[in-house]
């Protein structure tokens, strides 16, 4: 069967760390890693790999160059766009978007320079972000005309909160990397020399978890929404767990615990 390390790509690059660490890395430098169509239909056949490819358990998403990390759709290809294709686009952009939110494993974004727009939108649906002291995040939709088109419009706010995402969708006032932590943007801010490999250590934190046990919290958390009644939350929750009980990792983690050892966890399985 053909991994998706073996695919090739025009403007992404995969590349795999050990212990099952995906980092994919947006590579269209020249238009700062802009989100044309094409690299939107890239990161689709990409992510869907990942989802799938049970070597991996933690996925890095970051551009290329210590300049952006996306510095939102591409606005060449858009501008001309019909109301229709319109449609087309803001689908194919939430449909990665989705993915990043949804595949059964966590996405950190690293974002090294420029998040605007589309760029902070795709940062938004990954599981949390660690920003580079260069990141500079931003909406700045509505000077063009537009509105975020690849869930700003509600991931934002789920982020920083109502008021604070109205300020900054309505302004398109761009935040830089220690305000966003300020606002609960990001999770951490890092030197910008050795940013990815620094990422790659906090992945490599997680990549020593049992995948089954992390990718069942992550779906919990993606589906508990506010609008979700308590009991609905809690029973999940204990079914959840109840499939966890029993499982080759929850015995080899507790196992360890108690033989004072680490644990060898098996790697992700459908619990
Ligand atoms: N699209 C296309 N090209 C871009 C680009 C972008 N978003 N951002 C930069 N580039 C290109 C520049 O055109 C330039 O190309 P050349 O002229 O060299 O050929 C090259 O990258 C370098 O950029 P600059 O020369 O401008 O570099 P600076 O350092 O001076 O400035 C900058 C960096 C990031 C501040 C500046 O490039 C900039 O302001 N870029 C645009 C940022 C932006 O406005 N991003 C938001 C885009 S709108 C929807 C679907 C999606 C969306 C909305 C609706 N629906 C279908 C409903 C999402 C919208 C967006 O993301």
């Amino acid at each position: 069967m053909s991994s998706v390390f073996d695919k090739s790509f025009e403007n992404l690059v995969l590349q795999l760390e050990t212990p099952g660490i995906a980092v994919l890395i947006l590579n269209r430098p020249r238009a700062l890693n802009a989100l044309n169509s094409a690299t939107l239909r890239e990161l689709r056949v990409a992510l869907m790999g990942l989802a799938e490819d049970s070597t991996v358990r933690v996925v890095v998403f970051t551009g290329e160059g210590e300049k952006a990390f996306i510095a939102g759709a591409d606005i060449a290809e858009m501008k001309d766009l019909s109301p229709g294709d319109g449609v087309a686009f803001a689908q194919s952009g939430h449909e990665v978007a989705k993915l990043l939110e949804t595949m059964p494993k966590p996405v950190i974004a690293a974002v090294n320079g420029f998040a605007l727009g589309g760029g902070t939108e795709m940062a938004l649906a990954c599981d949390f972000i660690i920003a580079s002291e260069k990141a500079v995040f931003g909406q700045p939709e509505v000077g063009l005309g537009i509105i975020p088109g690849f869930g700003g419009c509600f991931r934002l706010a789920r982020a920083v909160g109502l008021p604070r995402a109205k300020e900054l969708i309505y302004s398109g006032r761009r935040v830089k990397a220690d305000e966003a932590m300020a606002i609960g943007l990001v999770n951490h801010v890092l030197p910008a020399e050795g940013f990815l490999k620094a990422v790659i250590e906090h992945a490599r934190t997680i990549a020593g978890q049992s995948a089954s046990a992390v990718s069942k919290a992550k779906s919990l958390m993606v589906e508990f929404t506010e609008a979700m009644g308590l009991n609905t939350k809690i029973d999940a929750e204990a079914h959840a767990f109840g499939r966890l009980m029993g499982s080759f990792d929850q015995r080899e983690g507790m196992g360890a615990f108690t033989e004072k050892r680490k644990p060898n966890f098996q790697g992700l399985t459908n619990v």
